[in-house]
Order: structure tokens, then sequence, then C-alpha cells
């Protein structure tokens, strides 16, 4: 591969912006190296700024299930476009995309529409501590729900790729209140729910973790999670932000017959285009401002061109359920091709469905520090060895893969004849 136009863009950038990006996981620091700048995209590929193209397997972080630049979902935001952009007033299309969501996500009574996962999370923890009047959230170490201050404790995905899983800039009056526990660790949870059970509002998790790998809940977790919250008239979030609308229409709530009472969502829900949103029960959802006292606002939230994109992206997956047999067969026959491909190296791979990540080691991976464990050195020599063949997966081993449903049977065999080269090597090397 040639990288010198995203080279040169990169010395560009970083004269303008922190790092050169907007967001510090496309940094490439976990994996080393300079970031690859891209130009456009198209179903399952994405084109460099040198032209070169490559599998993707980030999907933009989750949005892109459906692949790039379906001609339907271009259309519906073009149409929109031509009614202008936003007004910051309410619209109908607001109403289609909240109640099209009702449809597919069983018991959400009320869902707000805000611009990013971060909002989302954070307004579902201030209603939940509004709604209880206690101010404790539990949350697990190596999951991440955005970068608001109470999130930014043991937190996944960027922060803990960049060392900076406690970030500076927190005040201690807000870590206070941000308890940790142990992903799939039933007594870590009561653990600190006999400490401060009397004061706990919300207990907040990623249904099937993404940001330390791919980490699926063991059978019991989320069960014996609901009953914990039940027992505490504890508020349960399920940050669906990753898991919504991909591993099923109803997302981890419906692939795992477990009812959260708040969700979180963003990335598919708005298709490629800035949205996110939190809802559930009516009860909690009523303290909201304007109808209750937790405030809660946003300029651009609901507007109606990334409702647009939303909507017409949620319509597909909702009008064409097929669509997650596929994703769950591309899923298994990845898995099972990479299980025979890596054969010769030690390593784990977990799946759920779309998600799925691989982690170089002997030791299953089942939370933060079984995922901290395994061989980095090896995943950059992965990576790397991947996109100079083509294949563009998450820069960090704190990531989950996304398939997309326009990877079909010629990526993933690519991608499959690439890893046993590279298994290959490595053991040449070893
Ligand atoms: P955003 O604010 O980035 O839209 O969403 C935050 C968020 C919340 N909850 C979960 C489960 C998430 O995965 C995310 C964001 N995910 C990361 C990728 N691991 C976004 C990529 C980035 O930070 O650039």
């Amino acid at each position: 591969m040639n990288f010198s136009k995203s080279e040169e863009l990169f010395e560009r950038a970083q004269r303008s912006i922190p790092g050169g990006v907007n967001s510090p996981v496309r940094a490439f620091k976990s994996v080393g190296g300079k970031p690859v700048f891209f130009e456009r995209a198209k179903g399952a590929y994405l084109y460099d700024a040198d032209g070169q193209a490559y599998i993707d397997f980030v999907n933009s972080w989750g949005p892109m299930i459906l692949g790039q630049g379906r001609e339907d979902i271009l259309n519906a935001v073009q149409d929109r476009m031509s009614k202008g952009l936003t007004f910051g007033a309410p619209t109908a299309i607001e109403i289609e995309l909240a109640e099209l969501i009702k449809s597919m996500v069983p018991g959400l009574d009320l869902i707000r529409m805000v611009n990013s996962g971060t909002e989302a999370c954070m307004s579902a923890i201030r209603l939940a501590r509004g709604y209880t009047g206690k101010s404790k959230i539990i949350k697990f170490a190596g999951c991440y729900h955005g970068h608001a201050d109470s999130f930014l404790i043991k937190a996944g995905s960027g922060a803990v790729t960049l060392g900076t899983p406690d970030s500076p800039g927190v005040t201690p009056g807000t870590a206070a209140d941000t308890l940790i526990a142990e992903y799939n660790n039933l007594e870590s949870v009561r653990k600190q729910v006999e400490d401060h059970g009397s004061d706990l509002a919300a207990i907040i998790l990623e249904p099937v973790a993404g940001n330390m790998g791919c980490i699926p809940p063991s059978k019991e977790f989320l069960q014996g999670l609901r009953e914990i919250a039940d027992q505490q008239g504890a508020v349960l979030i399920f940050d669906e932000v990753m898991t919504g609308f991909r591993l099923a229409k109803g997302g981890a709530q419906e692939a795992y017959g477990i009812q959260a009472d708040l969700v979180t969502y963003g990335k598919v829900i708005g298709g490629g285009m800035p949205v996110g949103a939190f809802g559930g029960k009516r009860e909690i959802m009523e303290k909201i401002s304007p109808l209750g006292p937790v405030y809660q606002a946003g300029t651009l939230s609901g507007n109606p061109l990334a409702m647009a994109c939303g909507l017409a992206t949620l319509g597909i997956l909702n009008e064409q359920p097929e669509i997650y047999q596929k994703l769950e067969n591309t899923g298994a026959k990845l898995e099972s091709g990479l299980r025979e491909a890596l054969e010769p190296l030690e390593f784990t791979i977990n799946r759920k469905g779309s998600m799925i990540s691989v982690h170089f080691g002997s030791h299953s991976v089942l939370d933060f520090d079984s995922a901290a464990k395994a061989n980095n050195d090896r995943f950059k020599r992965f990576f790397h060895f991947m996109l100079n063949h083509g294949v563009y997966l998450p820069p960090s081993a704190f990531e989950t893969w996304f398939i997309s449903e326009a990877i079909g049977e010629n990526e993933i065999q690519k991608t499959l004849d690439l890893v046993g080269e590279f298994a290959r090597l490595e053991t040449a090397i070893a």
C-alpha cells in the first residue's frame, strides 16, 4: 500500500486539530503508525486518499450496518435536504422515527432524540438520578458509555487504548458517584450494592460489551443484574449504542429476552448521521423536561435531516428482517474461518451476531482484565498486515469488529486467506 497522501494529510491535520483527529481512537495510537485518511466509500469498501480499497470491518464504529452509499438511503436524505436542514421546532418525521422504534423495541413507552451516544447515556443517568433521588451509578470496567465525566472511570474504547481510563479533568466528587464492577461478575456488583445500595440510582452496562473487544454476557449475568436492580429500586440501563438495531430489531433486549428500564441508542439509529436517543418506561421518561423536572435539551436533537437517514435505515431493517439472519450467517462463517486460519497461534474469538473480536492469547476473554492480558504486540502486527493488504480492522484490540450487510462471500474469503497468511508468517518468526 502507498500511504503518501494520508501521511501528507495527517501532517496538515495536526497543525489545526489536536492529534490530527476529531476522535482519539482514530489516531492509531494503540497499533502504532499513522492514521489512514479516507476519501469515499461504497458497499463494503472504503477508499483512502491514495485511492486504495479496503474491506471495511469498522462500519464507522457501527452505524453503517447496511454498508455505504445505498441509493435508497441517500435518496431519502437528499429528498429531505430539499425541504430545509433544521428548524429547531417539532417536525412530523421525528414522530415517524419514534413510532417506528417503538414498534421495533418492545417495552419502549417514550423516547427522546439526542445527537450522540454520549448524550444519550449522560441523559439517561441524569434521568435515573432524578427519578430515584439517588446519586451512585454502577458501571463496569472496560465498558464505554461516551465521554461524559461520570463514565470516564475505568472506561473502555479509546480511553483505555490511550491509557486514560480515568481521565484527568473528572473531579473527585464526580468520580465518587461512579462505582466500578467487573463485567460478567455478579459478585462484584453485590459487593458494591452491600456498600452503597441505599444510594444506588442506576446500573449501566453494554449488554454485549464492544469496547474491550467483543464480550457477550454470561447466561446469568443480565438476569442477575435485572434482579439486583429490582431489589434495590435502581434503574437498569442498557447502553445499546452498539447493539441497538444491530443484534436484532429489538437489540440486546430482544436477543437476550431481558427488559431494561431505560435503553440508550446511537450509531445505527442515525444510519450514519448524528443521532442518539434514550427511552424506556413512561413512569421514568415522564420525569424528563418539559414533562418533568429533569432537564435535557439539544439544538439539533431530532433534526429532520438526521431523522430521514435514521428512518430510512431502520425502515429497511424493519421491513427486511432476513438481514439479521444474513449478518448472523456471515458472522458465523467469519468466526469459523478465523478459527481455522489462526489455528497455529494462541487466540480467542468472541462473537455475538455481527460483532466479533480476536484476542491473541490462550485465555478466555470475559472481562476487562482478561481482555487486557491479550498479546497486543501480535495484534499490532495483525492490524498492519491486514491494513497493508486491504482489510480495515478497528485500530485497537479494545474494539469490536462490525460486519455490515454489504460484506459478502468474496470479502470474507479474501479476509480469511489473508489471516491464514498472517498466521503462517507469525509461526515462521516464532
Ligand atoms: P458517541 O458519543 O461516540 O456517539 O457514543 C458513545 C458510546 C456510547 N456507548 C457505547 C457502547 C459506545 O460504543 C459508544 C461509542 N463507541 C466508540 C467506539 N468504541 C465510538 C468511536 C469513537 O470514540 O470515535
